[in-house]
Parts: structure tokens; sequence; C-alpha cells
């Protein structure tokens, strides 16, 4: 019991928020390992999205690769492009483009698809929208606002992450979608296909409610005693 009460207490001291974890499959690319996507955690607190993407490589080591976010938040959207105009495209309609890169200090950029793309903000403007992109050996975190894609709590979308190089008319080196390897050559085109992974922006845990946690499931045990 006392073991259940500091396992809960710590999980409340140490976590700000959750992450759910889509895995993809690892050497599916026909370039190395600095492009190869093995799994990307998605989470959120109460103002930001936050997507951090697990890569087999080492993006400090190399850091050309671009690494990319394809979203579906409503109906309608882009069924052939992106917000850089690269050979990248969703089926199920792109609403939110989120393009981010690891050179020259790192940046991002958040593009809006209405009928066409046009930039929403980005790391080296105003960036009233909070976008961040940082990096360890191993990973890239990319963060926005929630409002920014018009999302809150107990909303749902659909995403695709994408890896790719620094050429204008490089192609999804990986997709976090496809086990598969996505294309054979720098500007081949990809689409992703109608089944993608979904995301259910939660509450941000408090550590109230946490410790509340632990104390009902201390009470529930002293009950079944
Ligand atoms: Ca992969
Ligand atoms: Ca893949």
């Amino acid at each position: 019991m006392k073991k259940l009460l500091v396992i809960l207490s710590s999980l409340a001291l140490c976590s700000g928020i959750f992450a759910d974890s889509y895995s993809d499959a690892t050497g599916d690319t026909f370039f190395g390992t600095l492009l190869d996507i093995t799994s990307v955690d998605v989470a959120n607190t109460a103002n930001q999205l936050i997507f951090t993407i697990n890569i087999a490589g080492d993006p400090v080591a190399t850091d050309w690769g671009k690494y990319l976010v394809g979203i579906n938040t409503t109906g309608g959207g882009d069924t052939a492009g992106n917000g850089w105009g690269r050979p990248i495209s969703m089926s199920t309609g792109m609403d939110y483009w989120l393009g981010s890169w690891v050179d020259s200090g790192n940046g991002a950029e958040l593009w809006n698809y209405s009928g066409s793309w046009s930039m929403v903000d980005a790391t080296y403007n105003a960036n009233t929208i909070n976008l961040s992109t940082t990096k360890d050996t191993s990973s890239v975190t990319v963060a926005v606002d929630l409002s920014a894609l018009g999302l809150a709590v107990g909303n749902s979308f659909t995403f695709d992450v994408y890896t790719t190089g620094g050429g204008g008319t490089d192609g999804a080196i990986d997709a976090l979608s496809d086990d598969l390897q996505t294309i054979a050559n720098w500007g081949d085109a990809y689409q992703s296909g109608s089944v993608l992974d979904s995301y259910t922006i939660v509450p941000e845990p408090s550590v109230i409610g946490l410790a509340a946690l632990a104390g009902a499931l201390v009470l529930l045990r002293r009950r079944r005693r």
C-alpha cells in the first residue's frame, strides 16, 4: 500500500503531462537512419500540443533533416499538397502543416489550408502561437499552441509525421503511418492513406487531481479488504 502511494505521489510530482506513443517500423527508408522515424509521442498541456519525433539517427550530429507533421482537424483540407509545396499529401485532407528544421538554430512554421495554403506564424516571426523546436541526440520535439490549430480539450484530430531533406522537392523519406518504405528516390511523391493515427486533447492532469486519485485508490483497496 505504501509502495502504491509512493508511486502515485511520485507520478503526481514528476509528470505534468502524459503522452500517447505511436510506433513506426525501423529500417523502412531508402536513406540511412537520420530520417528513420522509430516512434512519435504526442502530448498536450493546457495550452500546447507537443510532438516528440523519435528517430534512429542523431539530429545533433547531422542536422539537415526536416521533421514535419500533417494534421487533419476538420472536414475539407488539401488532398494534393502541403504548406511547403513538397511532394507529400494526405488523402483525407490536410488542414495544417507543421514544418520544422534543426539546423540554423532550429525553427518551425505553421501553415493552414483554406482553399490555399498560408503561413500562420513562424519561430522567426512574431510567433504569437509559441512555436518551438528542440532536439537531442535521438529526437526532435515540436510544440505549438492548441488554439493556433483550433483545438481544445475533447477535440480529436488525425495526423501523420514525415521526414524529409533540405531540397525543396524532397519527398517523405519516412512516414509514421506507414511501416513500409514510402518512396525509392528523393523527389518521389507520397500520399498518406486513409488510416491515420488519432489523438484527443486531454485536460491537463494536475498534481491535486493525481493526489486525489491516489487517495481514492487507497480507499478502494481498504474497502476491498
Ligand atoms: Ca521508420
Ligand atoms: Ca514509416
